[in-house]
């Protein structure tokens, strides 16, 4: 009798021993499922970024859930809720805006699906609502235009201001950056701002008014927060019979490739780098979640400033 226990438990312990190795060796062989939320395709550094991700995925073997808002925060959210429904392994995605987010991201940590934030940042105020950070520093970014700015004009400039769309983390902090660097200049001053939504046709909508307005003969500088919306703007100035990059000083941020173009061709003087690239970094961060490795909060992506007499040297070089 006793004999026969004991038979029964070891094969009891050798099936239990069969089922946990089957079970680890299928969970080493699961595909990850990433549900990802793209703000939309406003401008190039969104195509670049899109482009990145997907072909990462691809390239890693992820299954990639991926979901276009078309610029609606109501979008990102019904996305981020059925990638909830679907159960993916981790939820990624590029806010539009910085806030509005904590009831969704509560839904998520609720249904224990770890986030990770692409690109832009929310304004939460628990910040275990998502596990890691990866993108650029805006603020920096607006102090190195400015820094440009500064250095290019002597201290003089009356800028118009394209900003990014409204309360977006880049348009916020780009914005936030630039004016501290120019509180040290009294002879630099914003003298026109309005939002062309990070997009080419708004860009040159918007400068087509500030060209129009009465006192248009002041402006020396344009700031764009992104180089679409800078592009849009060289288009107006054209059309109106004013050279860009000579008659107005332009700088802008992102350095893709039409920004670059239109450096070489002088109607661009500055484009400060934001590097789109950042699908290998988003899934090393996914696969360090789903093998429990820690991550730091913050990944910053590296990048630096081009000017106008580097354009052509660099245009060969450029992935974006
Ligand atoms: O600068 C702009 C895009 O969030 C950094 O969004 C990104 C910004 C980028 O539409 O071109």
């Amino acid at each position: 009798m006793n004999r026969l226990i004991t038979f029964r438990n070891k094969i009891l312990a050798l099936l239990a021993l069969i089922a946990l190795t089957a079970d680890v060796s299928s969970a080493a062989s699961k595909k990850i499922i990433v549900g990802f939320s793209q703000i939309g395709a406003e401008s190039g550094w969104r195509t670049a970024n899109t482009e990145s991700i997907k072909s990462e995925a691809a390239r890693r073997g992820v299954e990639l859930k991926f979901a276009d808002a078309q610029q609606k925060q109501e979008n990102q959210i019904k996305a981020l809720r059925s990638f909830v429904a679907q159960g993916v392994d981790v939820i990624a995605f590029s806010p539009i805006v910085e806030t509005g987010w904590e009831p969704v991201l509560r839904e998520i940590k609720k249904a224990k699906i770890p986030v990770v934030l692409s690109d832009r940042s929310v304004a939460v105020t628990d910040d275990s609502l998502y596990v890691t950070f990866i993108g650029s520093d805006f603020v920096e970014e607006g102090r190195r235009a400015a820094n440009w700015l500064a250095k290019t004009s002597g201290g003089k400039a009356m800028i118009a201001e394209l900003v990014g769309t409204p309360a977006s983390a880049p348009a916020i902090d780009r914005k936030k950056g630039f004016e501290e660097v120019l509180a040290k200049y009294p002879g630099m001053k914003i003298v026109k701002s309005q939002s062309g939504d990070f997009t080419r046709a708004k860009g040159k909508e918007v400068m087509e008014s500030f060209l129009k307005s009465p006192d248009a003969k002041q402006i020396t500088t344009l700031f764009a927060h992104n180089d679409d919306m800078a592009l849009g703007a060289i288009q107006a100035m054209e059309e109106a019979g004013v050279r860009p990059g000579k008659d107005i000083l332009i700088v802008s941020i992102d350095g893709v490739r039409g920004a670059f173009e239109a450096m070489a061709a002088g109607k661009l003087n500055c484009t400060v780098e934001c590097n789109p690239l950042i699908g290998p970094q988003l899934f090393d961060s996914v696969e360090a979640i789903v093998a429990h490795k820690p991550l730091p909060k913050r990944t910053v992506v590296q990048e630096g400033v081009f000017e106008q007499s580097q354009a052509a040297a660099e245009l060969p070089k450029r992935k974006y």
